[in-house]
């Protein structure tokens, strides 16, 4: 006959829960990485577009950002006025003191870093006759300014330009490589 002794049960049961400790102890910490997303942005075909959180800033917000000649990093009425006339200056204004429609897209690549970005063309040609007048260029900029600023106080702050981005709904929490299995350190001999 033979019994199983007490002692050598408890030294079985003490390995398992050792090794249980290093299989949850063995998980590599998160790096900076998102959960689910890749850290160097290394996805087939995709980049920024893959956005999960976080906050962004619009083309427009770039443009108000160097209208800060104070550097106080933030933009109040003077530096708005002053900032639009000056960027009216760049404009390839013709002698009826306008800018054609489509000439805004040139202006958009430089100035917004996109020949597509918003306000385009069409919203700043209020009376849609092809043309930008200074008053529409100047009144399309200042009510995106007013927009922007959120607490209406006239000055336009970084975190008034910033916008959150919402969070995607999150897929399967599986994907750890291994299956979560304790890499094999040695010793991992199953229990008979
Ligand atoms: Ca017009
Ligand atoms: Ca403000």
């Amino acid at each position: 006959m033979f019994e199983p002794r007490p002692a050598a049960l408890s030294v079985t049961c003490t390995l398992v829960s050792i090794l249980l400790i290093a299989a949850c102890t063995s998980r590599p910490p998160p790096r900076g990485g998102q959960p689910g997303g890749p850290p160097g942005g290394g996805s087939p075909g995709g980049q920024a577009t893959s956005l999960n959180g976080g906050q962004v800033a619009r083309p427009i917000a770039l443009l108000f950002t160097g209208m800060d000649t104070g550097h106080d990093y933030a933009i109040g009425p003077a530096e708005l006025t002053a900032g639009i006339s000056a960027e009216w200056a760049h404009l390839p204004v013709s002698a009826r003191g306008t800018v054609p429609a489509v000439a805004m897209s040139d202006w958009a690549e430089t100035a917004l870093g996109n020949p597509e970005a918003l306000p385009n063309h069409i919203a700043f040609d209020v009376n849609l006759d092809g043309q930008v007048s200074e008053e529409e260029f100047r009144t399309r900029l200042t009510d995106e300014f007013d927009h922007l600023d959120r607490d209406h106080d006239g000055l336009l702050t970084r975190a008034e330009m910033l916008m959150d981005v919402p969070l995607r709904s999150q897929g399967g929490g599986a994907g750890m490589p291994g299956g979560g299995r304790p890499p094999g350190g040695g010793g991992g001999r199953p229990p008979r």
